[in-house]
């Protein structure tokens, strides 16, 4: 970045510091992960200057020869890995690609039936302040109050009742597998088409380590980033029947020009995802997920649901006197970045809560295995026990760095940002 810092120190600054901050903390929130040094290098080229409206060989704009290929091996590339009819790799966002689906597929009011945000839904599925719950009858499911799990039953009953339009799985905060077969028989029962939002566990699927929902839904939805490891953006997989109307209502619905330079990161995240070794790297995100889950418990934690079958869980500290957002803040202290989440019928506000979401993609990335999760479920059992106790923070500080420092990543790159 020898460029960047001659012409622009402050944002300079800013980029050293964020890389500074990814490599010496400890980074345990669950949607977010360390791309590649060759999707970076993808994202960071010339692509960026290119205008290309449409689609591969159907442009608005002349020149658009080598951005087509890009876009074409991002689109192979992902049907292969997932087993797609239809893919369309230009929404920006996972919202994007969520708003694609609702808007091609609804009428403003229509009823849908879709995960409660405080049960782990996203915002994108019905939040009054957001699109979804703006233009739509949002018909919310939850999870069973003992279990802490989906349950099939109420939300079929809830689907004869309302007889949605569409019914959307997925969620942002649920740590066990989502039986996609089940979702396809209540929507066959009840006459509602199957959307599914696969943004946290789209690595999982891609792995084959979770129920793939592109066998069972119409439209499928993801994010690029999280499990899957990619550049920060979205995706939509359909079933071909549906492939023009959901092209359509992308651009030029709802988008104007493509980001060239993130699909064509998008498609080297992809061609990684397709390698064994990204099925080993997914297995290990999983018994870390579990490892950190058991060891948390053995501390004496509630975890929801009673641990994880991916790659989160949930910490319930409505036992311990602090809250959530009391505990995010005084581990990021020590180093130890995770978010504050509700839990299932939390009492507590979404701005407060009463838990802490945790994850392992990004620390499995840099290399961390089971015996690093049971090391880190000490540290933050002592901040959690400790947490105005200065010497006791500042110890775990000191181990958090100690072991950040054994688990190096993204090597030239920092070398060179941090040589003066
Ligand atoms: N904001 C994301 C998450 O943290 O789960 C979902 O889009």
């Amino acid at each position: 970045m020898r460029c960047l810092r001659k012409t622009d120190r402050e944002i300079f600054n800013a980029i050293l510091n964020e890389t500074n901050r990814q490599n010496g903390k400890l980074e345990l929130i669950a949607s977010e992960n360390f791309a590649s040094t060759a999707v970076i290098e993808a994202e960071a080229s010339v692509m960026i200057n290119k205008y290309a409206e449409g689609y591969p060989g159907k442009r608005w704009y002349k020149g658009c020869e080598f951005v087509d290929m890009a876009e074409n091996l991002a689109i192979e590339r992902a049907k292969k890995l997932y087993g797609a009819e239809h893919v369309n790799v230009q929404p920006h966002s996972g919202s994007q690609a969520n708003m694609a689906v609702y808007l091609s597929m609804l009428n403003v009011g229509d009823p849908v039936l879709s995960m409660d945000l405080r049960c782990g839904g996203h915002l994108t599925h019905g939040h009054a302040l957001n699109f979804s719950g703006k233009y739509f009858k949002i018909i919310p499911y939850g999870v069973d109050r003992t279990t802490e799990r989906l349950d099939y039953d109420r939300i079929l009953s809830l689907a004869m009742e309302h007889k949605p339009k569409m019914i959307l799985a997925g969620a942002s905060a649920y740590p066990r597998i989502i039986d996609f077969k089940k979702f396809r028989e209540i929507c066959d029962k009840t006459g509602a088409f199957l959307m599914v939002d696969m943004a946290h566990i789209a690595g999982l699927v891609a792995a084959g380590l979770h129920p793939n929902p592109v066998e069972y839904a119409e439209f499928v939805t993801t994010t690029t980033h999280k499990t899957l490891r990619g550049p920060r953006s979205g995706m939509i997989l359909c079933k071909k029947r549906f492939a023009k109307k959901i092209d359509r209502e992308i651009f030029p619905g709802i988008q104007g020009g493509p980001f060239m330079h993130v699909i064509a990161a998008k498609a080297v995240c992809f061609k990684e995802a397709l390698k064994p070794s990204f099925k080993k790297y997914q297995r290990q995100v999983i018994e870390n997920a579990k490892a950190l889950s058991g060891a948390l418990s053995s501390f004496k934690y509630r975890i929801v649901s009673g641990g994880t079958d991916n790659h989160l869980l949930l910490m319930d500290l409505s036992g311990t006197g602090i809250t959530g957002r009391y505990a995010a803040d005084v581990l990021d202290s020590v180093g130890i970045t995770v978010n504050k989440n509700l839990i299932p019928f939390d009492r507590r506000s979404p701005a407060v809560t009463s838990g802490l979401r945790l994850g392992t993609p990004a620390l499995t990335t840099r290399g961390m295995g089971t015996k690093e999760m049971a090391k880190i479920a000490g540290f933050i059992d002592t901040v959690l026990k400790n947490p105005t106790d200065k010497k006791k923070l500042t110890s775990v500080k000191k181990e958090v760095m100690s072991l950040t420092r054994k688990f190096p990543f993204y090597g030239e790159l920092i070398k060179n940002l941090n040589r003066r």
